[in-house]
């Protein structure tokens, strides 16, 4: 078993063999706007070419890339703190560690493309462009959160963002049904112009992914459906596969199923202290040898795209950006009672709830 393990974990790790080798041969110019990376090769299903094996990063890019992982990486760290506090109630799923996806994906596709994800959103709900702010408010239910405080973690939406979803594998059918539905036509699903992205971070809840799957090719299981397996620690990685399968769907090729294979190093949700079915020393390796944002800014330096200064200046806008809205998200007042049954579907109204010590009506507005 734990051979299996250190099989799966090397294979995240093996990609930063590779790229660490890489990094030796990137532009050697003094402070330059940009410099090109070798980046890991994408595993194909049923594809005669993928995505390039070298990208250009421009200084510009790789800045925001970096504010934005840290800036996730801050807020969840923030989220697991006000949890803790008691703050944050009920479920809370993390995703520290698996930054390079949710930017690397917004980096390959149009503020205008459609999105939609699993229970593990906050980092996309950032992307997509939510504020840090409206993020922990929602989390901690006040009136200030971006679903006025009635969401919750899994429930935050925004432009071209269908939200979370607290139903495993849901917003497979859902994201897809609703395409179905606009083209009217079964025989459409073939063609749907969908990318059907899995994070595989290694574990599902507290069962490793090798001990649960007859075939953890993740990439190879949409079966009829070609597939990337994609280096999910890599933002560059990331962007260049999503671009090159928002272009294979854009060009009305059928869908495509990419595994960007990742880590998490939180539990599988808050209340989960991830360290009964792995080792505290697994993660640390990937955390000290693969760590995301280590490498965007590792390869940045070493590139002259930017100064170690600079990251710094960045964390130190971050860190006051998360305690600001931490600051925000504990003051701001929960929504009234009036409201609780506003902004939901029901055409009955006033509809009963029971509430903790009594039944009581609501009226409904919506
Ligand atoms: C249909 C359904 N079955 C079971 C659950 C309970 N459940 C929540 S998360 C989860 C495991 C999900 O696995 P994976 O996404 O691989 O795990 P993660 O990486 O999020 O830890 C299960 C079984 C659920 N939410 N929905």
């Amino acid at each position: 078993m734990k051979k299996m393990l250190a099989a799966a974990v090397s294979r995240v790790l093996s990609g930063v063999a590779q790229k660490r080798a890489s990094r030796v041969l990137v532009a050697s110019c003094n402070y330059c706007n940009d410099a090109t990376f070798e980046i890991k090769k994408c595993d194909l299903y049923r594809l005669e070419e993928g995505p390039p094996v070298t990208t250009v990063l421009t200084r510009e890019d790789g800045l925001k890339y970096y504010r934005m992982m840290q800036t996730i990486r801050r807020m969840e760290l923030k989220a697991d703190q006000l949890y803790k506090q008691k703050f944050i109630r009920g479920f809370c799923h993390l995703c520290d560690g698996q930054e390079a996806c949710c930017v690397g994906l917004e980096a390959g596709i149009n503020p205008t493309d459609h999105v939609i994800t699993s229970y593990r959103a906050h980092g996309l709900c950032y992307t997509r462009g939510l504020s840090v702010r409206a993020i922990l408010a929602e989390l901690t239910g006040r009136r200030g959160g971006c679903a006025k405080g009635k969401g919750g973690s899994m429930h935050m939406y925004a432009k071209n963002f269908y939200g979370g979803n607290g139903i495993v594998g849901a917003q497979g059918p859902l994201g897809a049904g609703g395409q179905i539905f606009e083209a009217y036509n079964m025989a459409a699903l073939w063609k749907l112009p969908c990318v059907f992205v899995c994070e595989n971070n290694l574990y599902g809840m507290g069962t490793s992914a090798e001990r649960a799957a007859a075939s953890t090719d993740y990439y190879k299981r949409g079966h009829f459906i070609p597939g990337l397996r994609v280096d999910g620690m890599d933002v560059l990685c990331v962007r260049e596969a999503t671009r090159f399968a928002a272009d294979y769907c854009r060009s009305e090729k059928g869908p495509i199923v990419m595994e960007l294979q990742t880590y998490r190093y939180h539990g599988h949700s808050m209340s989960d202290p991830g360290v009964s079915y792995r080792t505290r020393q697994e993660i640390q390796n990937v955390r000290s040898k693969s760590d995301p944002i280590m490498l965007l800014k590792d390869r940045m330096v070493n590139s002259k795209l930017a100064t170690v200064e600079e990251f710094k200046e960045i964390d130190v806008e971050v860190r006051k950006e998360i305690d600001d809205a931490a600051h925000f998200a504990t003051t701001d007042p929960e929504p009234p009672l009036e409201e609780l049954g506003h902004h939901i579907y029901c055409d009955n109204p006033p509809f009963e709830v029971r509430g903790a010590s009594q039944w009581i009506k609501f009226k409904s507005l919506s």
